[in-house]
């Protein structure tokens, strides 16, 4: 498909912010981020987004933004927010509630009716910028759940043309997602698309049965990677796409003469010791007070890591206007002074914390000069971070420990050492057993790992929606065999498992008016 990609995210890949008293832009951070990216760079075309903010008089914000665009070599247009727009749009509804429902958090949703009207009125708004910006031809493709009615507002608008969406994070399965007051409205809505794409097979599985459960009319087809449902306005594809970084971008700055000087530093920081690494966003669904507490109970149980580990964990700032995130910072910042209060010794810290962003040099260095890697949310759409870790690896030595509820794990599970994050002996056990893991085993895993991750790049990621969405399904591969946790359980306990019933009351019966 050589049509201009026109993509739309809720924030764009650079953030225009005030520092000292003055405007100035830099680039943003995240995964969507890192993803897309490289696939802009690629093919060109047009970023629509957010860039932060809220309203400030006279600031020239197209200027600035497409100021900061010439150097990435494709276009950008800004959605500029009111500040009411950001508190109940992006602060409200889809941080108290998408974000945690979607995530299996439900309890720590706000499920406030205000946000849902603001959600709805900057989808509208998102969809007004797409109309002006698109031309015929080109392959609209809508990411992630800040934007999951702009196909609904695009089409009440007259647009007719094919639009994609991809959601980066989880679906929940219907227990969780019909606990939503609008759960009608967002499916009909996300229908209203011709493409939609998810992570893994069973956030699609989630998907599907949620259409099953309350649109008793709408039945979902096919079997694969692609699997189409049809509404009374269209056919809708539903494929599962495992998103991925650039492989070789991330090999080669680790491989950079820069890179390794500073890993070569890095090494001599912590002469002789395991240094196990973690790399995160500040958020709850990451597990960072979990992995804190099993650290801490692993050099309980396993006094030989003393003195012989290290943690880095670098937290990246992230959503820091809300309070749980200030909270989650704080409880961070207390345990790793439990356990540095616990155990320092003169001459060695057992964990070394930094929060801030990082640049590729040192991201990688760390990447690099890392024996474990510890990557363990308690829910992830998918986790870039396990995967450039293993692209940074190019001595093919080093211990992925993953949890076993990252999208990742689904085809990362036989190189990783799998754990539940909520395990804390379980997470001590593999902490120890990657620090005792010999060279040779690590090599045999990493290998898998990476050959694993550099074919099944950002790239194939790419091209396999566009063929989705072109309708070429001959040229589409199998979706990957996945981990299946079910599988692992003795027959009679899944034997007990009660099904999921949705009560018919709450059927919509397919009509999509
Ligand atoms: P995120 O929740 O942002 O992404 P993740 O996929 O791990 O999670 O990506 C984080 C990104 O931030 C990585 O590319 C990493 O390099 C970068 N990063 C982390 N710490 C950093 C630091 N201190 N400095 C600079 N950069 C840092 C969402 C979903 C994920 C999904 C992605 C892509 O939540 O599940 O994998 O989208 O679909």
């Amino acid at each position: 498909m050589s049509a201009r990609l026109l993509v739309v995210s809720n924030r764009l890949p650079v953030v225009i912010e005030q520092s000292d008293g003055r405007w100035c832009s830099r680039p943003g951070s995240g995964g969507l981020v890192t993803a897309l990216t490289p696939v802009l760079r690629q093919r060109g075309g047009l970023w629509i987004g957010w860039p932060g903010g809220g309203e400030e008089g006279g600031l020239d914000l197209a200027g600035m933004v497409t100021a900061a665009g010439e150097p990435a070599g494709f276009d950008f247009a800004p959605v500029k927010l009111t500040t009411d727009e950001r508190d109940k749009f992006y602060y409200g509804f889809s941080n108290e509630i998408v974000w945690p429902l979607f995530h299996g958090l439900h309890t720590r949703c706000n499920f406030d009716p205000a946000y849902w009207k603001t959600y709805q009125a900057v989808n509208c708004k998102f969809a007004r910028i797409i109309k002006e910006n698109v031309d015929r031809g080109d392959f609209i493709w809508v990411h992630d759940y800040h934007l999951m009615h702009v196909a609904k507002e695009l089409r009440e608008v007259g647009l007719q043309q094919k639009i994609g969406f991809f959601l980066h994070i989880p679906f929940p399965p219907p227990e969780i997602f019909l606990k939503m007051p609008w759960r009608f409205d967002v499916l009909q809505a996300l229908l209203e698309f011709d493409v939609l794409g998810f992570q893994t097979q069973n956030y699609r599985r989630n998907f599907t049965q949620c259409i099953s459960s309350v649109m008793p009319g709408i039945s979902v087809r096919g079997r694969g990677r692609v699997l189409t449902t049809k509404t009374p306005q269209r056919k809708v594809r539903i494929g599962v796409f495992p998103i991925s970084i650039d492989f070789d971008e991330f090999a080669d700055k680790a491989a950079s003469a820069e890179t390794t000087e500073q890993t070569l530093h890095l090494r001599q920081t912590y002469p002789g010791r395991t240094l196990m690494l973690g790399v995160d966003r500040l958020d709850y669904t990451k597990g960072i007070p979990e992995r804190l507490k099993a650290l801490g109970h692993a050099f309980e149980r396993y006094p030989e890591l003393r003195e012989h580990m290290t943690l880095v964990q670098v937290v990246v700032p992230s959503r820091t206007a809300i309070d749980e995130y200030q909270d989650l910072k704080a409880e961070i910042e207390m345990l790793v002074s439990e356990v540095n209060g616990q155990f320092t010794v003169p001459g060695w810290i057992p964990i070394h914390y930094i929060f801030r962003n990082l640049d590729r040099t040192d991201l990688t260095a760390f990447y690099r000069a890392a024996d474990i890697m510890s990557v363990t949310p308690l829910r992830d759409g998918m986790n870039l971070v396990a995967k450039e870790y293993c692209a940074c690896r190019i001595e093919n030595d080093g211990v992925l420990i993953l949890s076993e509820f990252a999208g990742t794990a689904a085809t990362m599970h036989r190189g990783a050492l799998l754990v539940n994050p909520h395990d804390v002996e379980g997470m001590a056990d593999a902490i120890y057993n990657a620090f005792l893991m010999g060279k040779k085993e690590q090599r045999t895993r990493m290998r898998g790992l990476r050959q694993g991750v550099r074919k099944y790049d950002v790239f194939w990621w790419l091209d396999m929606f566009l063929k989705a969405s072109s309708e070429q399904d001959a040229e589409l591969a199998a979706p990957p065999e996945e981990y299946d946790l079910m599988a692992m359980l003795p027959p009679e306990s899944l034997a007990q498992a009660e099904p999921v019933r949705v009560p018919e009351s709450l059927s919509c019966d397919g009509a999509l008016e």
